[in-house]
């Protein structure tokens, strides 16, 4: 089995690779910082004893998407899961002072990167008649929150791709989950903050948040549920958390 996991550098992509290296999957990984991509492909072919393609390119990059993943060698063509993962938020300021710049870079990455990776790979698992595509969404999607504008958007956009992909993909029996997750303790919100760590803390304090292991332990529940099964959504938070908005902190 072969699973395709875009943003496999940290957080929730790396976590989702180990956990399915560990299961005997080979694994394409993909993420932007070549050295940590390079050390992970490593570490999980040495521990597992599976096979894994590290493939560096910002998933932003159109050319750079379809180039690497129309081109993959024989071995590596029929992937049986593509988790949209890559993606993230920059900035939490209210609308009027957010950047431009990083409004762009959300909507590219969470939105058109997606867009993307899953036209690239789309044209084997129709071939196949078999596939399943995860997205990993957010309660942003789902609880606008006050300066989460952008972010809460492009997961929205998210939200609305993975329930018209699941519609169209029906005849082609390609599954389409989205799950979406609360506060999780990756370097989500390092990005978000732009490297200040004391912030990025400070959004963890009080409660445990999700672990990425926890969303590579769901991730792995909904790929291996059998063919005639398919969770389409799932919203998961930690046990402080409610949904997008109410926390209990102590
Ligand atoms: P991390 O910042 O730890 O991981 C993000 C991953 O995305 C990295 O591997 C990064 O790799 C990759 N990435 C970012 N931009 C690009 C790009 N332009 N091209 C290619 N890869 C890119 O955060 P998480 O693991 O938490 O985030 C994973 C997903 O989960 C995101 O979509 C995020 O929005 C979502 N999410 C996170 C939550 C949280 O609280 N942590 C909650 C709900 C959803 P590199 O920098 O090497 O390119
Ligand atoms: C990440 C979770 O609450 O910061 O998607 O939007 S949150």
């Amino acid at each position: 089995m072969i699973i395709l996991i875009t943003g496999a550098t940290s957080g929730f992509g790396k976590a989702i690779a180990e956990k399915f290296a560990s299961n005997n999957y080979n694994c394409i990984i993909t993420g932007r910082r070549k050295e940590k991509l390079l050390a992970i492909a490593d570490d999980l072919q040495k521990k597992y004893s599976i096979k894994v393609l590290p493939l560096v390119f910002d998933v932003r990059n159109r050319e750079e998407v379809f180039n690497h993943l129309e081109n993959l060698p024989d071995e590596w063509k029929n992937i049986d899961v593509l988790v949209n993962n890559a993606g993230g938020a920059w900035g939490r300021d209210s609308f009027e002072n957010g950047l431009i710049d990083d409004y762009d870079t959300m909507i590219q990455t969470n939105v058109n990167g997606l867009l993307y990776v899953s036209k690239a790979v789309l044209p084997n698992m129709i071939k196949n008649k078999k596939g399943h595509i995860i997205n990993m969404g957010s309660v942003a999607a789902r609880d606008m929150y006050q300066n989460g504008n952008v972010y809460c958007a492009a997961k929205a956009a998210v939200d609305a791709l993975s329930k018209t992909m699941r519609i169209d993909l029906l005849p082609h029996k390609i599954k389409v989950t989205a799950i979406q997750p609360g506060a999780a303790d990756t370097e989500f919100a390092l990005v978000r903050f732009k490297g200040d760590a004391d912030k990025a803390a400070q959004t963890y304090k009080g409660y445990e948040p999700l672990h990425a292991n926890d969303i590579a332990d769901i991730t792995y529940y909904c790929a291996t549920l059998p063919s005639h099964v398919c969770i389409n959504d799932l919203v998961v938070t930690c046990t402080a958390q409610a949904d997008g908005i109410y926390f209990y902190k102590e």
